[in-house]
């Protein structure tokens, strides 16, 4: 497993408004009452949770209809909401998905009327982001892709994604741009749908360093990879801005199960990897994106959040008592049906 960090890490976690939802999907309509923004951030520090995901319309409900002063008057009004409740905003979002002028994707619509909304609405969400004191924009980037591949040229899509990053980077220079791979839905076939495309991105771009990758467990588990390699590929290149931890049965639609819920050997890789490489000791969040089952009485509910952080810690304990001399022994023995064993009956509490 490597080397153990010296000081261990004192985890921060983070969510983002939107897993407190009223759940609603696509075949039924809200089943609990709906929970005012303000109020949720009330209940952060008290679940053990310092930072807040946003989108920008999260932060500045409405912003297409705003002006850059009304916008920026409520940028200042939660950034004070955010310092009095002493916490930190990681990133802000730009929506790109929910406008009319989204439809056939964002930066690689086929319209380019579009596109400069998508391009306009992007900056705002910078400057939003700057407003609020968040160092980091998130690119997911749900409608680039699409149904039919005749639909798009996808060479070009390639080149207008780096050209908008670029744009980005060169509008603020103290925002960093964190890309989000999905590789599919709402889309077919989602453009950029995995970390190496990510990183690609970034090392093409004029200021590689201050573009990044966030990587949600179930959206590698859906392109079929193993998370915590993913994790490990970003990470081995300095590239891993943030995580949106949580689990996935299957291949079907993107779950967003409590974190280590659905297999938890593999969330167990993922705090391995994320530990070894001291993730978190730069002031890294550990993103939570979880939805909590729509079968959940209550309102509002947040026992997937406070459940899926307490597994995580957990699973932070089982990676500190793992027997890594044990470990070298049988890695150098290349028994690793024996180190098979060792690992199930350590996750399991069997001596
Ligand atoms: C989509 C997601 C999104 C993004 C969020 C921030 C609802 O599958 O995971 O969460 O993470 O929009 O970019
Ligand atoms: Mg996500």
């Amino acid at each position: 497993m490597g080397q153990r960090m010296s000081t261990p890490t004192k985890y921060r976690f983070s969510f983002g408004p939107w897993n407190i939802s009223e759940g609603a999907d696509p075949f039924g309509p809200e089943v609990r009452k709906a929970f005012p923004h303000e109020k949720k951030f009330a209940l952060y520090k008290p679940m053990g949770f310092d930072g807040v995901q946003f989108h920008d319309d999260d932060v500045v409900p409405g912003v297409d209809d705003l002006t850059p002063a009304q916008i920026s008057k409520q940028a200042a009004k939660v950034k004070k909401m955010l310092d009095n409740q002493g916490l930190v905003p990681e990133f802000v979002a730009p929506r790109l998905w929910f406008a009319p002028q989204t439809v056939d994707g964002a930066y690689t619509s086929n319209s380019a009327k579009d596109r400069k909304y998508a391009l306009e609405r992007t900056l705002r969400c910078i400057d939003i982001a700057h407003e609020v004191g968040s160092k980091a924009t998130v690119l997911w980037l749900a409608r680039e892709g699409t149904y039919i591949r005749e639909s798009k040229n996808a060479r070009l899509a390639y080149e207008r994604i780096l050209e908008t990053i670029n744009t980005m980077l060169d509008h603020d220079k103290e925002i960093d741009v964190w890309i989000e791979p999905k590789p599919n839905e709402p889309t077919d076939m989602a453009y950029v749908p995995t970390i190496g495309h990510a990183v690609a991105l970034a090392y093409a771009s004029k200021e590689p360093k201050r573009v990044k990758g966030l990587i949600e467990t179930a959206h590698a588990l859906l392109a079929g990879l193993d998370p915590s390699d993913e994790m490990a590929f970003a990470l081995a290149h300095d590239k891993l801005g943030s995580v949106h931890l949580n689990d996935q049965n299957g291949l079907k639609y993107d779950q967003d199960k409590n974190f280590g819920s659905a297999n938890l050997r593999v969330a167990f890789n993922q705090v391995r990897v994320l530990e070894e490489a001291g993730f978190g000791s730069k002031g890294e969040f550990i993103g939570l994106d979880v939805k909590a089952m729509r079968t959940q009485k209550g309102s509002c509910v947040t026992s997937h959040l406070t459940g899926s952080r307490e597994l995580f810690l957990h699973l932070v304990d089982k990676v500190r008592s793992w027997d890594q001399k044990l470990e070298k022994q049988l890695v150098d023995a290349r028994d690793y049906e024996a180190l098979e064993l060792a690992v199930m009956k350590h996750l399991m509490g069997v001596k």
